[in-house]
């Protein structure tokens, strides 16, 4: 695996940004975010799995020292709820809105750049093959309009052993890749079939951002440590492209809602910032109306309904 080519954060323009992305897929950003904004979400976290039982009690939390014996990943129910709580801190969702943050993406989509609401925690046990992730592109599970980008947010410095992401350069270049779904839980592009140049990789520290297009292949390494990995992972894109809705909301059956996210925050200014916005969903909600209607399945039917009911 060759290593990452990286950019430092003093050293970013419009003009070199768009040209990392659009020769390799991806751009390893070192320093972007200040390391008390990382650190306060890290410290946050581990709170919340140290009452969980996750690490071990006679090491600091901040050192994620794992409780193998509670070792556990989704969609085991014990994992689905310490990760609902760490889903809930207000802290977690306002660290895809740092001003760092949105000036490099305004830089890669354009100054309308809107933060998808719902970013992704990864809560990764060590030593569990079963909870790594394995090679996709992630237009496979956002839809929408594919001039879509992620950013994988490490909360702590993740040498290869942790098991940060890898990214396979220049696979966007490939289009849509087929995913095996079959016995499946989440799809993937089965081992040594990806289309794209080399594999790159390496150490992502603490403050450094992993963009990438909606298009480019990457994976997780394995955690061979003895500590969880622990990273947020959010989307943007321009707010005039279109947007599949059911990535605003909750389609499904778990009752979860903005409301019960948003009941222990202080602040307001995010919460339902996206019900301000005039933007594209496709599919549309008169769309949506019609499938809560006329899918083929009860269970979509239902799944349909949810999204309607959680836009207005
Ligand atoms: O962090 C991980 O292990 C997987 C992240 C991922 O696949 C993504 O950000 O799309």
């Amino acid at each position: 695996m060759k290593s990452f080519h990286q950019t430092h954060a003093g050293e970013l323009t419009p003009e070199a940004m768009q040209q990392e992305i659009s020769s390799k897929g991806y751009v390893l950003v070192r320093g972007l975010l200040p390391n008390d904004a990382v650190t306060s979400v890290l410290n946050d976290v581990t709170r919340v799995l140290s009452a969980a039982g996750w690490l071990l009690q006679n090491h600091d939390p901040a050192e994620r020292m794992a409780n193998i014996d509670a070792a556990c990943g989704d969609p085991d129910p014990a994992f689905k709820r310490v990760y609902q709580q760490v889903f809930n801190l207000e802290s977690f969702h306002a660290l895809p809105h740092h001003h760092a943050l949105r000036r490099v993406m305004k830089m890669i989509v354009g100054e309308q750049a809107f933060v998808h609401p719902k970013p992704i925690g990864r809560l990764i046990f060590p030593r569990c093959e079963q909870l790594v992730v394995h090679p996709h592109q992630d237009y496979e599970f956002m839809g929408g309009d594919a001039e879509c980008f992620t950013v994988w947010i490490p909360l702590h410095d993740c040498p290869v052993c942790v098991g940060p992401l890898r990214i396979l350069e220049g696979s966007h270049r490939f289009g849509i890749q087929k995913h095996d779904r079959e016995n499946l839980r989440v799809p993937e592009i089965p081992a040594g079939m990806a289309a794209g140049d080399e594999w790159a990789g390496g150490d992502v520290g603490a403050g450094d951002v992993l963009i990438f297009h909606s298009m480019t292949v990457h994976a997780a390494s394995p955690n061979v440590s003895e500590q969880l990995r622990l990273s947020i992972d959010c989307r943007f894109q321009d707010a005039s492209r279109s947007l599949n809705p059911a990535n605003l909301v909750f389609a499904g059956e778990s009752g979860k809602s903005w409301e019960k996210t948003y009941a222990g925050w202080q602040a307001d200014d995010l919460k339902f910032y996206w019900k301000q916005m005039p933007l594209n969903f496709k599919p549309s909600k008169a769309e949506l109306e019609v499938l809560a209607q006329t899918a083929a399945s009860p269970a979509a039917r239902a799944k349909y309904g949810r999204i309607v009911s959680q836009l207005d």
